[in-house]
């Protein structure tokens, strides 16, 4: 036990994708004796996130919680009407008010790590008072290079490719489409806060050489930008002990299944399909002749998931869907699922929890990305051997990608013994990374340096 354990706050931003990797280092930071402070924002912009607060702070009773009170917003002044993107604006415009909070803290923090979002926003607040300024980058390494380097692709934004030093060029078609929207709130944010990277005392992030060597040996080495401040890889983080949710008739029903035969679906928990692409995900599912188990979200915030599967899907598919698998409205316990031997692939939208979620178990992935960060997470799917993706399938509401080119794809994925034996090498160099001596303990104890000196 350390005598004196290093006090840290964590600050996570809106959305399951932002607070799940949060929270996972919040119980890594625990599990290694330090005293963790939780931020929180309520009420939460999704249940999946309140849900996930409660059971957290119920599995850590030693973690402090500090309330964090929004001002209100108004929309008018923001570009966007994404309700997530909408509380990240708020989080940014009320960020002032974690001054007294923070300082009132006791022992005084040691740092406080935050997220991406809100980078120059928190800084004006923690300098004055000396508290250090980490973030966990929620994102791929890959995607922290593109962030690093924006500032210069700004600077003549023509280019059909980012030209990363050190990186395989990021194609055009892989930014993500509101970056390339002068004007949006994500470009206006990226445009503030990227600039400030080097302002940071370090970047955390949940990545892993075995996953992403080519983008972690060019950050490390200086090539990305100069004056990137120290960067951790602590990941893989996989699921914890404290998110398991309720799933018994899921499993019950991939015990009954073989080894490897079905094909999990998700698309993460805040991308809402349109009926017309749903439709025919469920009818390429069939045609795939693979079993499936498949989450279908029907809104982008669940609190306003109210019809059911019958309304969604309509009555004559989830007639032809009938013992071929198991659909589920919304949410599902996917650490679980994707632990499960049945399980032998994954249709996902690449979102970069789900990304690490998939190398922990080796299970292959046919990416779909839809939005955001999301093709360039593809590409390291795709560069590490983890997977496979389309690129023509474009972003989400592009087209409507059709049954038959859905169904070729699953089975090609699911076919394929080379995808296999490569995922399996990603969740060896998984497994690698956490052991004794493995870059996960390395990095935390190089942070644990910094935090306490
Ligand atoms: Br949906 C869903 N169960 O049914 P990503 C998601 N998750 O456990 P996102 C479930 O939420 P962005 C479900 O395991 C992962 O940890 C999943 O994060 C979990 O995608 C997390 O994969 C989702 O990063 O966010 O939420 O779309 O793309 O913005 O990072």
């Amino acid at each position: 036990l350390q005598p004196h354990p290093p006090h840290v706050a964590l600050f996570p931003s809106a959305g399951m994708g932002h607070l799940t990797p949060f929270l996972r280092l919040a119980a890594l930071l625990v599990h290694h004796h330090c005293r963790v402070t939780l931020v929180t924002t309520h009420p939460t912009v999704s249940l999946a996130e309140s849900h996930f607060v409660s059971r957290f702070l119920s599995a850590f009773p030693q973690v402090s919680e500090v309330q964090f009170h929004l001002l209100p917003l108004d929309p008018s002044t923001v570009n966007s009407a994404d309700p997530f993107w909408l509380r990240f604006e708020a989080m940014r415009r009320s960020a002032h008010l974690l001054s007294p909070l923070l300082a009132s803290l006791s022992p005084p923090l040691h740092a406080l790590v935050f997220d991406v979002t809100l980078i120059s926003s928190v800084i004006p607040v923690t300098q004055p008072l000396h508290i250090p300024s980490y973030i966990l980058f929620t994102s791929s390494a890959r995607m922290l290079s593109f962030f690093s380097y924006f500032p210069t692709f700004a600077s003549n934004a023509t280019h059909d490719s980012a030209q990363i030093p050190g990186l395989t060029p990021i194609p055009r078609s892989s930014i993500p489409p509101l970056l390339l929207t002068s004007d949006s709130l994500f470009a206006n944010i990226v445009k503030e806060d990227s600039p400030k990277v080097p302002n940071l005392n370090g970047i955390v992030i949940n990545s892993f050489e075995g996953l992403e060597a080519e983008s972690l040996e060019a950050l490390n080495g200086g090539k990305v930008i100069q004056g990137l401040p120290s960067l951790f890889a602590v990941g893989p983080f996989a699921a914890c002990e404290f998110e398991r949710g309720e799933c018994g008739d899921q499993l019950k029903w991939l015990d009954e299944q073989p080894t490897g035969s079905v094909v999990y679906v998700s698309f993460g928990s805040r991308t809402a399909m349109s009926r017309n692409q749903t439709r025919e995900i469920g009818n390429g599912l069939i045609k795939s002749g693979y079993r499936f188990l498949w989450v279908v979200k029907d809104k982008k915030v669940d609190k306003e998931e109210e019809e059911g599967l019958d309304e969604v899907l309509g009555h004559e598919l989830m007639e032809h869907m009938q013992g071929k698998g198991l659909v589920v409205k919304n949410w599902v316990d996917q650490g679980e699922i994707l632990r499960h031997r049945a399980v032998g692939g994954f249709v996902s939208h690449c979102g970069w929890n789900s990304v690490v979620e998939a190398a922990w178990h080796g299970v292959p992935i046919l990416g779909w990305p839809q939005h955001g960060d999301q093709k360039i997470n593809a590409e390291v799917v795709e560069m590490s051997g983890l997977g496979m993706w389309v690129r023509r399938w474009g972003w989400a509401e592009q087209v409507v990608v059709k049954r038959e080119e859905i169904g070729e794809r699953i089975r090609e994925m699911m076919g394929s013994e080379l995808l296999r034996r490569k995922a399996a090498g990603v969740k060896e160099e998984a497994r690698k990374a956490v052991r004794d001596g493995g870059s996960c303990g390395i990095n935390l104890m190089r942070l644990f340096q910094e935090w306490k000196t």
